[in-house]
């Protein structure tokens, strides 16, 4: 532990927290990487923590065989939200094998083609919505607005559920309830842990009753499903009754081998997991998209013919049609190259073992990836790896990087197991956004971003312009 860096300034009991901010963990780190180098160390109230970021060290991380996922930080402060779902589970809970393997084919191909009309369905709902904005001459709530159409996306597709969030003019409280308990989750990292009671008591007090409001939307979530989704016939391997969403599989779908099935226990969690980590990220990932859509009307350009050339007119684009927007599809590789609105992810060792060949690992250590960072390692992106660029993702650039180089969505066994979900959704609300409107940024708006364990532009608003030509 001794070679690594850390920040110069160690107060005792409080550790390295000269020049940090609370609100923003994860822009600290991006400084002190910039001064520290591929490896250092923070220290906060008497533990230390490993950051790495560096792209030859990043990529040893990314050895299965001999590092897993690690939850810690803020994964593991969602434990009482979330419990052994399939996002904070240990490795070693029984239950996260069993929900992979039954929630898998919920994110095939077939299933995703599926879900493509309900994606369509809420995007027009997005465009309505948009274009009583435009109409008026009113700025529209970028972060808002995407966090309402991926909310509606998961619910919809997910759980046959609907929130009714473009039909009002507040936040869902569900909402509100999530995101106070992310906030919460980040904030209990940044006060020693036995102190947390005392100095979060009003904090924690709040965090009870938004978890209270999550478990209780997702109860009656599920009881509505019981009462008319679904056979509940209870035989069999459940396939092929009721509509086959994830919360049917959640409720009826047996393990193909061991013939178990999740506790109602275990659904309420993977209910709140995936309404979570379903939307909030998706969301941010949009929003970024936009703001540098509207920062660089030559990219957007680009991007607009390609919507133009490859669907046409065709009113309703097809799910095929979606992956073929191959510059659309960079553009948002290139905002989650610059802001992984996941922005790190834990990995510990499996057994004693050097990292990069240099740092000794005990079995159990671990070290958090800082994903932002690994994403501008000047050595694999280059002197301007600060600049948007969607190049970067044309298809030889890509043959030419290093693997483990661009890890938007985690790494091994417990990367992010709605990837191909998120992506589809996302491409395809930016291909009917571009073909509809032109966007313009507020005058000297500036990125700001926020932290709430997820990345999110800050008070993004856009103007939009109709196009004429278009559907
Ligand atoms: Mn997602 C895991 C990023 C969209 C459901 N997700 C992860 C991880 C990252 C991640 C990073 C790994 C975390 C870790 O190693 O600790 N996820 C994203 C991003 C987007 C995203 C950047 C959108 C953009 N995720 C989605 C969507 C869903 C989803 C959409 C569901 C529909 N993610 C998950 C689940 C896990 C996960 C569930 C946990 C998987 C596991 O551990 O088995």
């Amino acid at each position: 532990l001794h070679r690594i860096p850390h920040p110069p300034y160690r107060l005792p009991l409080l550790g390295d927290v000269v020049g940090a901010s609370r609100r923003t963990p994860m822009q600290d780190s991006l400084r002190y990487a910039r001064r520290l180098g591929p490896i250092f160390r923070r220290r906060a109230f008497g533990k230390e923590f490993v950051f790495v970021w560096g792209a030859a060290l990043a990529a040893d991380l990314a050895d299965e065989a001999r590092f897993a996922k690690h939850v810690g930080l803020g994964v593991a402060n969602l434990r009482p939200v979330a419990g052994d779902g399939l996002f904070t589970a240990y490795n070693h809970e029984p239950n996260w094998q069993l929900a992979h393997d039954v929630l898998a084919p919920g994110f095939s191909r077939e299933a995703m083609a599926g879900y493509h009309v309900m994606m369509l369905d809420v995007a027009a709902r997005l465009t309505g919505h948009w274009d009583l904005a435009e109409a008026s001459g009113r700025a529209v709530d970028v972060p808002g607005d995407m966090t309402k159409l991926t909310l509606e996306t998961i619910a919809r597709t997910g759980f046959g559920h609907d929130f009714g969030s473009f039909e009002r003019s507040r936040l869902h409280p569900f909402v509100t309830a999530m995101v106070g308990t992310l906030g919460y989750a980040q904030r209990l990292n940044t006060v020693p842990a036995p102190l947390a009671p005392w100095l979060l008591r009003d904090a924690s007090r709040r965090n009870a009753a938004d978890i209270a409001h999550l478990n209780r939307t997702v109860d009656d979530l599920v009881r509505e499903r019981r009462a008319n989704g679904g056979t509940g016939g209870g035989t069999g391997s459940g396939s092929g009754s009721g509509r086959g969403d994830l919360l049917d599989r959640m409720l009826e779908t047996a393990h193909p081998r061991t013939g178990e099935r999740l506790s109602p226990q275990n659904v309420r969690r993977q209910v709140i997991t995936f309404l979570v980590a379903g939307h909030e990220t998706t969301s941010g990932a949009l929003s970024f998209a936009l703001h540098y859509l509207a920062q660089h009307p030559d990219v957007a350009a680009r991007a607009r013919a390609e919507v133009d050339r490859v669907w046409g007119d065709t009113e309703a684009p097809g799910y095929e049609q979606v992956a073929k927007l191959r510059y659309v599809r960079r553009v948002l590789d290139e905002s989650l190259r610059l802001w992984p609105t996941a922005p790190g992810f834990a990995r510990e060792a499996r057994e004693d073992t050097v990292l990069g060949g240099t740092h000794p690992m005990r079995r159990g250590a671990w070290a958090l990836v800082l994903t932002g960072m690994l994403h501008r390692d000047p050595e694999v992106w280059g002197a301007d790896a600060e600049r948007f660029d969607p190049d970067r993702f044309d298809a030889k650039a890509v043959r030419s990087r290093a693997p483990h180089t661009f890890k938007p969505f985690g790494t091994g066994a417990r990367a992010c197991i709605g990837r191909q979900f998120a992506l589809h959704e996302a491409t395809l609300v930016l291909g009917l956004l571009l073909r509809r409107y032109e966007l313009r940024p507020e005058p000297g708006y500036r990125l700001r971003v926020t932290e709430r364990l997820t990345l999110m532009p800050e008070g993004l608003r856009l103007h939009l312009v109709r196009r004429t030509a278009a559907a």
